[in-house]
């Protein structure tokens, strides 16, 4: 099979040696059970490192953000939440089918909100309206490039849930990519939220894995939904292994990751044709337009990977690309090479 460089998303990642070694090694039991000693050290770790009380070992970020609006919310509430956000676009329309939550949405600039535009959305004491209950927020933010949320803006608006009675939810797929790329520790985001959820098969290059994290109580309320969503998972240390081996080594790396963003960025710009602004790639996504090209993103997804390289086209004229762990600089320079051909013909 022919190898590609991969830039569709930083899940592609597949685990390196030491890694396998680790999960090899994993010292196993039935997590059903809460025996499994992998598990229980992992979900310790990313509790302390978020500085939540507890967390809780899930098998995608996707059921980590639904068990989180599940265990916020009551069927018929509404959710605040940015227009482009994952939960809302990416996940099969979950929110409706397994809590019976409607979602508010609200367009952002690159999926920031601001704390003004979250109190015009919600609704007032009438018994014709839905109840306002809980306020979902991404960090970075997939659909807006991979933008950072500024710490202050976090802090406002939790300050201004708080004040509402709001629970606020944090999406922390990337919250690493946040924390190496801001210098803000994780537990620092994590302060502005009730849950959050993070996942180790993005950046940090783990195959599987995701945690939801917040008080004892709430957590206790995720796991018996962990159970009804059928994410109650056995000896699957042997999965968690891999998750604390990627925070203890594949954290700091992050930042080589938005480096070559930056440059896939800068080298972007110089095409004609292509819209993009490297100031706004913050962390390891590039999204970019392609409409002056005269193409569409699928047909320059198709020529790409004619010459070995696979991107992802995000609608008709957008291409998304991320950076991670299985690609390099010199991968970078291929990729902007293949780009340089093509619009040349
Ligand atoms: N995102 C995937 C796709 O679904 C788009 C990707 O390639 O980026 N939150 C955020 C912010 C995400 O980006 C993703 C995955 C998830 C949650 C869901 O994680 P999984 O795929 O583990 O369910």
């Amino acid at each position: 099979m022919k190898e590609f460089i991969d830039f569709r998303s930083d899940t592609v990642t597949r685990p390196t040696p030491p890694m396998r070694q680790a999960m090899f090694e994993a010292q196993v039991g039935d997590d059903v059970f809460g025996e499994d000693p992998t598990v229980n050290a992992l979900q310790e770790k990313v509790a302390a490192i978020l500085g939540k009380e507890a967390a809780i070992f899930v098998p995608s970020g996707t059921m980590a953000n639904q068990l989180s609006i599940k265990s916020h919310t009551q069927p018929g509430d509404e959710v605040v939440i940015e227009a482009t956000s994952h939960p809302y676009n990416f996940e099969g329309g979950a929110g409706a089918v397994l809590s019976g939550v409607q979602f508010f949405c609200v367009k952002g600039v690159r999926g920031i909100l601001e704390v003004s535009q979250i109190e015009e959305s919600l609704r007032s004491d009438d018994h014709h309206f839905p109840v306002s209950r809980l306020i979902c927020l991404e960090n970075t933010h997939n659909r807006g490039g991979g933008s950072i949320y500024p710490l202050d803006r976090l802090r406002e608006i939790y300050g201004f849930a708080r004040s509402k009675g709001l629970s606020v939810h944090l999406d922390g797929a990337r919250l690493w990519n946040a924390s190496v790329a801001s210098g803000t520790p994780p537990a620092q985001y994590a302060r502005c939220a009730d849950s959050v959820s993070v996942c180790l098969s993005k950046g940090l290059g783990a195959p599987i894995g995701s945690l939801v994290s917040g008080s004892k109580e709430f957590i206790n309320r995720v796991h018996r939904f962990r159970k009804m969503f059928g994410g109650g998972m056995r000896q699957v240390g042997i999965i968690a292994a891999a998750g604390i081996y990627a925070l203890d080594h594949h954290f700091e790396r992050l930042k080589e990751d938005h480096a070559n963003a930056k440059r896939l960025a800068q080298g972007l710009r110089e095409l004609k044709g292509i819209s993009i602004n490297p100031d706004h790639v913050e962390t390891n996504i590039v999204i970019f337009d392609v409409a002056q090209t005269g193409m569409t993103a699928r047909e320059i997804a198709e020529k790409m990977k004619e010459e070995g390289v696979l991107i992802h086209p995000f609608g008709k004229t957008e291409i998304r690309m991320v950076t991670h762990l299985d690609v390099n600089r010199d991968d970078v320079e291929t990729a902007l090479k293949a780009f340089r051909k093509i619009f040349k013909k």
